[in-house]
């Protein structure tokens, strides 16, 4: 698969779409089940609507919460740059304001984008009804520039297991799906381009993953992307705010 297939205007989109993101979205593409619960959707987003996501990016980089790499407990300091919406991911919680970062409250996740989780759920499982229940309330968007990489890690910090969306936008990489024993193999190595729809259901929610490479200027034009790679993660955090705030 390449990054052109996310030329191909339409290809992610349903017939007629002209708002932000309110159409079903067309089913029959090719999907590779990598395992259980885990299903890669080449060039599920038109190149139109991975600007859109990229403008959209870009405008949450900015603030309330500005785009960061996060500093881990430890004192090490991710290569990754994140932003997040909805709820503000800090090693390892959410919060509704990011103390570690300004303070300021993060930006609400926006119905629209809820929308695009559950049509790719239905894409990804190629199941009207996949989507039905899928309440995902933050997007966690990742910014690799440079050497940028994320090392095996489970995502465990929400209190759902609903299914994660994860959708790539820019330069390509490898992408390192293991399992939910520990970071080491087996593994499978999947190579993700502008455009890949990823969705993390099932067994596969609790797998051990990683991005050990990016490979620069692979993009290709049209992304909205100047370099690097845009990763947004679709989730349910399963909290709820406290009553009286
Ligand atoms: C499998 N992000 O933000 S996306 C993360 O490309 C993260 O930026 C990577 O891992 C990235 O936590 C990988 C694919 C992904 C995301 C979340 C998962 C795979 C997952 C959660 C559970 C299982
Ligand atoms: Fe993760």
């Amino acid at each position: 698969m390449s990054a052109g297939a996310a030329g191909d205007d339409g290809a992610g989109g349903g017939p007629g779409g002209d708002g932000l993101f309110p159409e079903p979205f067309a089913t029959g593409r090719a999907r590779t089940v990598v395992a259980p619960g885990a299903v890669h959707v080449p060039g599920w987003l038109s190149a139109e609507r991975q600007r859109e996501l990229v403008t959209v990016c870009r405008g949450w980089a900015r603030g309330p919460v500005p785009i960061r790499h996060t500093v881990l407990p430890n004192g090490g300091v991710m290569s990754v740059q994140t932003v997040c919406v909805g709820w503000h991911w800090q090693p390892y919680r959410y919060t509704r304001s990011a103390g570690d970062v300004n303070g300021a409250r993060v930006a609400e996740f926006p119905s629209w984008l809820a929308e695009l989780g559950r049509a790719a759920l239905v894409d990804a499982y190629g199941d009207p009804a996949a989507g039905a229940a899928y309440a995902p309330d933050t997007a966690l968007i990742n910014f690799y520039d440079g050497d940028a990489r994320m090392g095996m890690h489970q995502d465990k910090d929400e209190r759902s297991a609903a299914p994660v969306v994860s959708l790539s936008i820019g330069d390509s990489c490898v992408f390192r799906f293991g399992n939910a024993e520990g970071r080491g193999r087996p593994y499978t190595d999947v190579r993700l381009a502008s455009g890949d729809l990823f969705v993390f259901g099932g067994e596969s929610r609790f797998a051990y993953h990683g991005v050990p490479k990016v490979y620069p200027g692979t993009a290709g034009p049209g992304t909205g992307m100047s370099g690097g790679r845009l990763n947004i993660t679709l989730r349910e955090t399963g909290l709820t705010d406290p009553s009286g705030t």
